[in-house]
């Protein structure tokens, strides 16, 4: 028998999965921690043009390198693929303050059957991203999920940012979902690591993305209807 207790990786097969584009400042502070949890790290990057596979690679993940560049979603339903383990911690690329600690925090309650899914809010991490996280727990990228599950999702693959399509089959599959709280963890927000405009830019897309979900949701199932 063995005497791992629920909360510990070996009683599972638990790997991390860390969708990542364009990260090489930050890849490593994110592996390395996940790679003191559990040995199995993957990480996916598709068409980065900075040194993230490498760099990633050399701190010991396996890394998926995809060719082109098709979002978040893609990634990691790549990454998903990668691994067989029976519950999936997913991270940014981009955390700074990670611990094992806050990965066992993501894990318990969905190793002990508490919840299926566990979302990452940050606490005490700075101002400006525990607010932005907390607006929208919703989108987290920090979560612990049976793998299975999440591969079932509608739409994970197609969706550039796949938080979403997960919150909607959450709600439809009534499985059970509760947050966490990542203390001292924080994330570098988009107008640092692009700069000030790039930033703004690629935010508002990346809101124009998340908000058009449903629409372009309904008119999938219309066009499947009027094929029927
Ligand atoms: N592989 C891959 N990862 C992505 C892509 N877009 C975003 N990510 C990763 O998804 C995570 C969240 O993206 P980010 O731009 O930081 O969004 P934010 O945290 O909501 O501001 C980070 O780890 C990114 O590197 C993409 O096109 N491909
Ligand atoms: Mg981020």
């Amino acid at each position: 028998m063995s005497e791992a207790t629920p909360s510990q990786p070996s009683a599972y097969g638990v790997a991390v999965i860390i969708p990542a584009f364009n990260e090489e400042s930050t890849i490593v502070d994110v592996v390395r921690p996940a790679l003191a949890f559990t040995r199995e790290v993957v990480v996916v990057s598709d068409g980065s043009t900075d040194g993230t596979a490498r760099v990633a690679r050399e701190a010991g993940a396996i890394v998926v390198e995809l060719h082109s560049n098709g979002g978040k979603g893609p990634a990691l339903y790549a990454g998903l693929l990668a691994t067989n383990a029976d519950i999936v911690i997913l991270l940014d690329a981009d955390l700074v303050g990670l611990t094992p600690e806050h990965l066992h925090t993501l894990l318990a309650p969905v190793a002990n059957g508490e919840l299926d899914m566990a979302i990452g809010v940050f606490n005490d991490g700075g101002f400006m991203t525990d607010f932005g996280n907390r607006m929208t727990k919703h989108l987290s990228g920090q979560r612990a999920v049976r793998r299975e599950w999440l591969l079932g999702v509608p739409r994970l693959a197609s969706e550039r940012w796949p938080e979403p399509a997960i919150t909607y089959a959450l709600k439809n599959d009534r499985v059970k979902w509760g947050y966490v709280e990542l203390h001292k963890l924080k994330q570098v927000m988009k107008e640092e690591k692009r700069g000030l405009w790039q930033g703004l830019k690629y935010r508002t897309k990346m809101y124009k993305d998340l908000l058009t979900f449903r629409k372009r949701r309904k008119e999938r199932c219309s066009n499947q209807e009027a094929h029927e």
